[in-house]
């Protein structure tokens, strides 16, 4: 068999799709298709335009490792300067015109006398293709909870990843439920900025301290002047030291490490909190984390401003004026934002994907969606995920994980691209064989250490990566190709 040019259809335009895009395209692959279900490229950064919106990776590690960004405002990056990055790369790449907009994917097909991927669209169209990436994001469903009341409420609610800018909070007496990344970032943003805030805590968090140093002109002259200051926030001794630390501190729940970050968010709540019964409100009865770990900057120093309640009596209901809580108490409401999540367990779906012997993925997935080392799926062939189920999405920058499975996957495409097979996918023995080994370290990890969390698939096993990030990146280097079967039609 000879070499053959590919079709690829990319289903996603966020960070992860993009990036598959400008790789092809790099590679002078022109039969591409990015489909897109919003208006623009993004992703989670088009998706969640709430105040204080931050990525709590540094800048300068949360960005393709080809195209660096000296200009980043500071060492997080706010929210609209990370969409402004996307929008940028759409452009400078010249993945745009690749790109079907508002164009979600309703179906993937494997066609086997073709041994291609018929792709049906939610707008009528359809279109085939050798490969499909899934690029699909992580978080993008949100959750909105079955709070009893929520429809009675006179005033106007959202969730944070909708965010209704028509409204004027200044003179609003505001809740927030909530108290994840994105909760703990809203409340920052708007305390001392409305009539009244209400933090709604069902469970309290361990707050990370961090500063977030500007970068001034100078700074961002020195970064362009220098790519070797970028590399050194990135990949410098510092860098390494603190997601190694991490790392060891996340995959092994009796480590040193971990204790030491006990340590770090305990003596920050002591030290920050000044009033005891609220600093006892907002003391975590579980591990620090154990749910991904929040970083602040200002979420103690704000909640204690006046105009803000730290509410964790629990919800009862939600009426046409406010929050009853369990303890009788009410809070007097205009507007409530739940920032209470996403439905971490859809990564492609709801899109319908039926592969080889017309196996669905969705019974493949019934038990807890699930990929070999995150990347690959039995009796898909020629699907490939990035950032899918399993992988490391921790408090880590998802750019380099999808950088580095893209590095893996190319070289599966390769197979393609040289005729030396049709198609590739996984074996069974070899997904059941990492499944084993996953779930076994995963029972070591932080996250399994008793608390409620999305890490956590429906049976309480971390849907994680549960080792470290060395051991990620050796995997990642090379595909173990014992463990694919190759297809060749
Ligand atoms: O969502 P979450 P998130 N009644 O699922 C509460 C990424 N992210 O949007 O803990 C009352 O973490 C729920 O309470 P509990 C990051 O990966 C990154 O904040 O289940 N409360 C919890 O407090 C992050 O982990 C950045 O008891 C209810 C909250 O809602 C992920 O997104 C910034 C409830 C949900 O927390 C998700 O974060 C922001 C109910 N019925 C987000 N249901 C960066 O900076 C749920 N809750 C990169």
């Amino acid at each position: 068999m000879g070499s053959r040019k590919l079709r690829y259809a990319v289903i996603g335009a966020g960070m992860s799709g993009l990036l598959a895009g400008i790789k092809l395209l790099e590679r002078g692959e022109r039969e591409l298709v990015l489909f897109e279900k919003g208006h623009t490229v993004g992703g989670t950064w088009r998706e969640n335009t709430y105040p204080g919106l931050a990525c709590d990776t540094p800048a300068h590690s949360y960005t393709y490792s080809f195209a660096p960004n000296p200009d980043w405002s500071a060492y997080y990056a706010p929210g609209p300067e990370i969409q402004a990055y996307f929008e940028e790369m759409a452009d400078r790449y010249g993945v745009r015109p690749y790109i079907r907009f508002q164009t979600p994917v309703k179906a993937c097909t494997w066609n086997p006398r073709k041994m291609r991927w018929q792709i049906d669209t939610e707008t009528g169209e359809r279109e085939e293709a050798d490969v499909v990436i899934a690029a699909t994001g992580v978080l993008h469903h949100p959750h909105i909870p079955d709070i009893p009341g929520l429809a009675d409420f006179r005033g106007r609610w959202w969730h944070s990843a909708r965010w209704d800018h028509s409204v004027d909070l200044g003179d609003k007496r505001v809740g927030v439920i909530g108290s994840g990344s994105t909760g703990i970032q809203i409340v920052s943003a708007l305390a001392g900025r409305v009539r009244h805030l209400v933090h709604f805590q069902r469970t309290p968090q361990w707050i990370m301290p961090c500063t977030n140093p500007p970068y001034t002109e100078e700074d961002k002259r020195l970064f362009r002047q220098d790519p070797s200051r970028i590399e050194y926030v990135r990949n410098g001794p510092e860098a390494r030291a603190r997601r190694e630390r991490f790392l060891a501190a996340i995959a092994d729940a009796s480590s040193p490490q971990l204790a030491e970050l006990q340590q770090i968010v305990e003596r920050h709540l002591e030290e920050s909190v000044r009033d005891p019964i609220l600093r006892e409100k907002l003391r975590p009865n579980y591990t620090v984390a154990c749910k991904r770990l929040v970083f602040s900057w200002d979420y103690y120093e704000k909640i204690q401003q006046p105009g803000v309640t730290i509410e964790v009596a629990g919800i009862e209901r939600v009426e046409g004026r406010g929050v009853r809580m369990r303890d009788g108490s009410f809070h007097p409401l205009d507007v409530l934002v739940l920032a209470t999540g996403f439905h971490a367990d859809a990564f492609v779906r709801p899109m319908r994907v039926i592969g080889r012997d017309a196996t669905d993925l969705e019974e493949l997935w019934a038990e807890h969606p699930t990929a070999y080392y995150a990347v690959t799926i039995p009796r898909m062939p020629n699907f490939f995920l990035l950032n899918g189920p399993t992988g490391p999405v921790g408090n880590f920058s998802l750019i380099e994980i999808a950088e580095r499975q893209w590095n893996y996957l190319d070289q599966l495409m390769e197979l393609l691209r040289s005729g030396k097979a049709r198609a590739v996918e996984p074996t069974e023995t070899a997904l059941a064989d990492y499944e084993a080994r996953r779930t076994e370290a995963a029972r070591r990890t932080v996250f399994a250490t008793g608390c409620k969390s999305w890490y956590l698939d429906r049976n309480g096993v971390p849907q994680v990566w549960p080792w470290s990030y060395e051991h990620f990146l050796e995997v990642m280097a090379r595909p173990r190709l014992a463990d694919y079967r190759l297809l060749d039609g």
